[in-house]
């Protein structure tokens, strides 16, 4: 598509975080010409983008449609909604709305995995990641998890295949992915304060099954279900048994077994990744790899080996009978969800939750039946402390603090043997912390503090 383009194309880059300086450098390598905008009026690291773009024009500030209308193609990072009104002007003038994994997909010449849903992209996309690598695939990962797509062309003759987290902000931009598999893993609330509603939600989420190869589907979520031909290639997982082609969980001797069909794969006891929602995680990469032809036998080692990421309901250590959770990438009610209910079975106490930072327009009102069969007490701090206490009070005890060392505070000196105290905000950071990281590093801290000092005594 792209040597069909004329000379005097007119190319702008909105934004200039990580993805809009993948794509300056991805036309730049193509020889292709571009300009730069980003609405804030100083985007960070702004001096060292003139350096390296010196032929660009730079736009920064309130983005102004005249500007964005004189361009045929805006290249639009996924902070930023297509439905601004500069945005939608300038498509209304003409320009190509494209963000960076079209452009990747445009010139992607290798089978490609997208994986997409509310919860648990960053865990299936790692794990597919490792289990194609233990196949013996020279596999890229990136996407929203990180490294930005149009980087991971750079050594794109020494892959085999890629695989791509996607948020519903990059697939905004994505007219036709072509991905050998894809899958919405889940649809619970989230980004409520950049989408009208669930609907919309939903829709951006669906645009990964455009022009696909062959889905996979969570027959437990019907909004993870695509509405495509019934000739389409699809292999399914959920919580319950499989029928002949699907993958599920069956109970075999007294032992929870993943199973495709009536094949036994691996016991759940064989895995260092627990909880429901992580069995559901592991069919889902099985399933994938499955799809793209990999034998799923080669691969039970490093399914065996993977332990999961940093802050998703890590345990951090034990005090007095007292266990300490780090779920600090718990940033939606559904992730919340998943954790007291991957917990609250397994222990013998209650559950001291930890829950508060930005809410972005959630209804935090299915927190209540959890916590209220769980919860010791939801202790709230940060912006939306009020909201999430005023939806689970009726169900259970609560208190509020302004901050998250406070809530710790409180819930260490509360808290009886048999108890956990479980940080899973189900809420952004940013009103207290950089990201999810950064409050989740601050938590491990204030645990690893806690315990060190008692040893000391
Ligand atoms: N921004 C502006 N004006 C602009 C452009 C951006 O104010 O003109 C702001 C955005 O509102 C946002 C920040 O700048 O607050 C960064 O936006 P960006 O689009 O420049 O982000 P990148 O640095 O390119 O990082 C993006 C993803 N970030 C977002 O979608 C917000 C990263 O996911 C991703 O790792 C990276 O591309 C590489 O693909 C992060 C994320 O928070 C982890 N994603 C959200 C999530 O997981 O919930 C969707
Ligand atoms: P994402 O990349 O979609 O944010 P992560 O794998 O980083 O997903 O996990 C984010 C949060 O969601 C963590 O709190 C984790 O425990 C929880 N989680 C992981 N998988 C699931 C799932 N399948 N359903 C619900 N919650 C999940």
């Amino acid at each position: 598509m792209s040597q069909l383009i004329s000379t005097d194309y007119k190319r702008l880059i909105v934004g200039l975080g990580m993805t809009g300086l993948s794509a300056a450098r991805y036309c730049q390598r193509r020889g292709w010409s571009f300009d730069l905008c980003d609405s804030r009026d100083v985007p960070p690291g702004l001096d060292t983008v003139r350096t390296e773009f010196p032929q660009a024009n730079i736009f920064t500030g309130e983005l102004q449609a005249d500007i964005l209308s004189r361009y045929d193609e805006l290249i639009v990072s996924p902070g930023m909604a297509v439905s601004h009104p500069a945005i939608a002007a300038a498509r209304q003038a003409g320009a190509r709305i494209a963000g960076d994994i079209q452009l990747f997909a445009d010139v992607c010449d290798k089978p490609l995995i997208a994986i997409t849903g509310s919860n648990g992209k960053s865990t299936v996309t790692t794990l597919t990641g490792e289990l194609l690598a233990a196949a013996g695939k020279r596999v890229a990962v990136g996407g929203n998890i990180g490294v930005p797509a149009l980087d991971l062309l750079i050594g794109g003759a020494e892959t085999d295949i890629y695989v791509l987290e996607l948020s519903s902000f990059q697939l905004e931009t994505t007219e036709n992915l072509a991905a050998s598999a894809a899958v919405v893993l889940n649809m619970s609330e989230d980004h409520m304060d950049r989408y009208q509603g669930m609907a919309d939600y939903h829709q951006a989420k669906h645009r990964i099954f455009q022009q696909c190869r062959a889905i996979v589907v969570n027959r437990d979520d019907a909004l993870s279900q695509p509405l495509v031909s019934d000739k389409m290639p699809r292999l399914s997982f959920g919580l319950n048994k499989a029928d002949i082609g699907q993958f599920g969980l069956e109970r075999i001797a007294g032992e929870s077994w993943i199973t495709f069909g009536a094949e036994k794969i691996i016991a759940a006891s064989e895995l260092k990744i627990k909880g429901q929602h992580n069995l559901a995680n592991v069919m889902a990469a099985l399933a994938l790899i499955k799809s793209v032809g990999v034998d799923i036998a080669a691969v039970l080692p490093a399914l065996r080996h993977f332990s999961g990421l940093e802050y998703r309901c890590q345990w951090l250590g034990n005090l007095g009978g007292v266990d300490f959770y780090n779920d600090s990438k718990g940033t939606n009610v559904g992730s919340t969800l998943a954790a007291i209910y991957g917990l609250g079975p397994e222990i013998c106490g209650k559950i001291w939750l930890l829950a508060g930072g930005e809410g972005k327009g959630q209804d935090f009102s299915p927190l209540a039946s959890a916590c209220k069969q769980y919860a010791a007490e939801v202790l709230t701090y940060g912006a939306d402390a009020a909201l999430i206490q005023s939806a689970v009070s009726a169900a259970c005890t609560t208190s509020q603090q302004s901050t998250l060392a406070e809530a710790f505070g409180r819930a260490c000196s509360q808290a009886q043997s048999g108890d956990v105290i479980l940080l899973s905000p189900a809420c952004a950071s940013f009103d207290q912390f950089k990201n999810y990281a950064a409050r989740g590093e601050y938590f491990s801290a204030l645990v690893a503090a806690t315990i060190n000092k008692e040893a000391m005594l």
